[in-house]
């Protein structure tokens, strides 16, 4: 099966809120399934179910696999809520939808959350440094935030012109051709 391609900045389907998964089916376990499949084929660390435009409440996460000897070891968290957070950190993040920009971003440096896994199974997850960020990460994107939305304007309307020039460029290519 082909690879789910990932949405793009500006595509207005990032911006939905995912809705709660009610129940987990063998749908909810193959898009889980696809979604390890592209975060490691991308590469990434996490990615959130919207990414993929399915607009339900799932994440993948793993933060360790990219560095040398570390086995795969990933967290698939089905309608996770942060329910505590304590201090703060600065992380230069990326985003699989945002292509070609990297900036600052302050958050929570400890996370606490709630979530089920794939069983069905209700999990709390204790998390810091860049996994609490990726995790915080992975949830904007349930609810159509992307980090941009959390550095100054002026630096999201560069990089907002400079994406907007991209796909122009990107479509008269594809004309050409
Ligand atoms: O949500 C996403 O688009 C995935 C994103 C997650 C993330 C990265 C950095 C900080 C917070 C959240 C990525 O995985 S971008 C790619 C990336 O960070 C990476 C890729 C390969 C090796 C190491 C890192
Ligand atoms: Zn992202």
């Amino acid at each position: 099966m082909a690879l789910r391609d990932v949405l793009k900045f500006p595509d207005e389907r990032l911006r939905r809120v995912s809705q709660p998964i009610e129940e987990i089916t063998d749908e909810v376990r193959e898009l889980a399934r696809d979604m390890l499949e592209v975060m490691y084929d991308e590469p990434g660390i996490g990615l959130a179910a919207p990414q993929v435009d399915a607009p339900v409440r799932l994440i993948v996460v793993d933060t360790e696999w990219t560095e040398e000897e570390a086995e795969r070891n990933p967290l698939v968290l089905v309608n996770p809520e942060l329910v505590d957070t304590s201090g703060k950190i600065t992380w230069t993040e990326g985003c699989l939808s945002v292509p070609d920009f990297e900036a600052e971003v302050e958050r929570a440096e400890r996370v606490r959350l709630h979530a089920e896994d794939l069983d069905g199974k209700e999990v709390e997850i204790e998390a810091e440094g860049l996994q609490a960020v990726c995790l915080q990460h992975e949830i904007d994107h349930l609810d159509g935030v992307l980090f941009i939305d959390r550095i100054s304007r002026l630096k999201r309307n560069r990089y907002t012109e400079r994406r907007k020039k991209q796909i122009r460029r990107e479509r008269e290519e594809a004309e050409e051709a």
